[in-house]
C-alpha cells in the first residue's frame, strides 16, 4: 500500500511547485523555471539516518530536487526539503512506477535497507528489502535512462558488512583491507550489499548485451562500502556498528549502557556529515575518471573501549558496561579493523574532512550535548 503524502488528486497528474509569494508573473515563470530544470533526486530511504542527513544537504545546496519515498511519512520538518514525498514500500512496483512517472528522476540515492542485526534475525525478509526492493530501484532508473537517453546516476551506499574476516589473528594480520580482498560475508545484509554491488556494475555495464536494446543508455552505478556511521542527530537501529553511536548517545542522555561487543572490538567509523559528503562526491565524480563502480571509504578506527575513553572524557559519569552477545560480537570481528580507500582518494578525490579528534570535538560532543540539553 502507497499513501501519497499530498493530495489524492495529485495523484493523477505530476505535482508542480508551489511557487512561493512572487507577485510579477514573468518573475514567477523564470523562477518557476529555474527550479524545475533543476535535476530530480529520488531518495529512498529518505526518513533513515542517512536519509535526513542528506536531504538536508540537497536542500542547502539548492542544486536538486528532492522526491522521496520511505516506509514511514516523512515528518514534517523534512517535507519543505522535497518536491514530493512518498511513504511506501520499495517493494512496491506500482508506487515506484508512479513516482518515475511523475518525476523525470536523474539521479537515485538507494538509501532503504534492512541492515546486519535486523537482518539476522528476519533473513528472508532482509533478502526481500535489500535485493528484490534494489532490483525494483534498478528496473526503474534503467527504463528511466532509456527516456531519458543519458545515464540516471544510480548512488548505492554498501557496507564494510562484505567483507569477512575469518578470525582475530587476521583481522589483526590484514589491518586497512582493499575493496577485493575477504568479500566472503557472513551475514544476510552484508551477502546482500555484495551481490547489488555486482548487480549494480551488471547493470551499468552488460544490461541487455543481448539483441534490439543492446546500445541503448544504461544506469550509471556508484557505490561506497561505509563504516559504522555516527551521527549526532539520530540513534540508528538493526545495525551491529550501533554500539558506537549507542553508547555516545546513552551518555549524552544520562542512560547506563551496556555494549554488546568487547572493549576490544575495533571496526572503522565516520562522521555522518562525512558519509554524506561521500555521497555527493560520488555523485559528482567524473565518470570518466571512475576506474571501477565500488569504492570504500574510510575516515578512522575505534574500538569499543577507544569510544568509552572519549565518552567519558565529555561525560565523566558515564555508566558503560560491558555484555558481550556472542553473534553480533562475531559479525563485528568479522569485519576488517579499517578500510584502504586508496581507489576512492585517487579516483574522485575522496578525503574525510573529520577525523577522529575532529569528529569528536568539533561535531558529535557539542551537536549531542545541545541536542538533549534542548529537550
Ligand atoms: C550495520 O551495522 O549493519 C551497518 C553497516 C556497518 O553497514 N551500520
Amino acid at each position: 500500500m502507497c499513501i501519497r503524502d499530498r493530495t489524492q488528486e495529485a495523484r493523477l497528474a505530476p505535482q508542480k511547485e508551489q511557487k512561493r509569494g512572487c507577485v510579477d508573473p514573468e518573475v514567477t515563470t523564470e523562477l518557476a523555471c529555474a527550479t524545475m530544470s533543476k535535476p530530480v533526486v529520488l531518495v529512498t530511504g529518505a526518513n533513515g539516518e542517512i536519509g535526513r542527513s542528506l536531504l538536508q544537504r540537497l536542500h542547502t545546496e539548492g542544486r536538486y530536487r528532492a522526491v522521496t519515498v520511505d516506509l514511514t511519512p516523512l515528518p514534517e520538518r523534512y517535507r519543505p526539503l522535497c518536491v514530493e514525498t512518498y511513504a511506501g514500500n520499495i517493494m512496491d512496483k506500482y508506487l515506484l512506477d508512479q513516482v518515475a512517472a511523475h518525476h523525470e528522476i536523474e539521479v537515485v540515492f538507494h538509501l532503504a535497507a534492512l541492515l546486519s542485526t535486523r537482518g539476522e534475525r528476519d533473513p528472508e525478509l532482509a533478502h526481500q528489502v535489500n535485493v528484490e526492493g534494489t532490483l525494483h530501484l534498478l528496473r526503474v532508473a534503467q527504463n528511466q535512462s532509456g527516456r531519458l537517453g543519458r545515464p540516471v546516476r544510480f548512488i548505492f551506499p554498501s557496507s564494510i558488512a562484505v567483507y569477512g574476516l575469518p578470525d582475530l589473528a587476521e583481522k589483526a594480520r590484514a589491518g586497512k583491507v582493499l575493496e577485493d580482498a575477504y568479500n566472503e560475508p557472513i551475514t544476510m545484509y552484508g551477502c546482500n550489499k555484495l551481490y547489488c554491488e555486482h548487480l549494480g556494475r551488471y547493470f551499468t555495464q552488460h544490461f541487455r548485451q543481448l539483441g534490439a536494446l543492446a546500445s541503448a543508455a544504461r544506469l550509471d552505478f556508484r557505490s561506497l562500502r561505509f563504516p559504522g556511521l555516527i551521527s549526532a542527530e539520530t540513534v540508528p537501529t538493526g545495525g551491529t556498528s550501533d554500539f558506537g553511536p549507542e553508547m555516545l548517545h546513552a551518555a549524552a542522555k544520562g542512560e547506563k549502557y551496556s555494549c554488546f561487543v568487547r572493549e576490544d572490538t575495533k571496526i572503522p567509523f565516520m562522521a555522518m556529515p562525512d558519509a554524506v559528503n561521500a555521497l555527493m562526491g560520488m555523485l559528482e565524480a567524473d565518470r570518466a575518471k571512475l576506474t571501477k563502480s565500488i569504492y570504500n571509504v574510510g575516515s578512522f578506527s575505534l574500538s569499543a573501549k577507544d569510544i568509552e575513553d572519549r565518552v567519558r572524557k565529555h561525560f565523566p559519569n558515564a555508566e558503560v558496561g560491558y555484555a558481550p552477545d556472542a553473534v553480533r560480537n562475531k559479525i563485528c570481528d568479522s569485519w576488517p579493523e579499517d578500510v584502504d580507500d586508496t581507489r576512492a582518494r585517487k579516483d574522485w578525490g575522496w578525503k574525510p574532512n573529520w577525523d577522529v579528534e575532529r569528529a569528536f570535538e568539533e561535531y558529535l560532543i557539542p551537536t549531542i550535548k545541545k541536542r538533549y540539553s534542548d529537550r
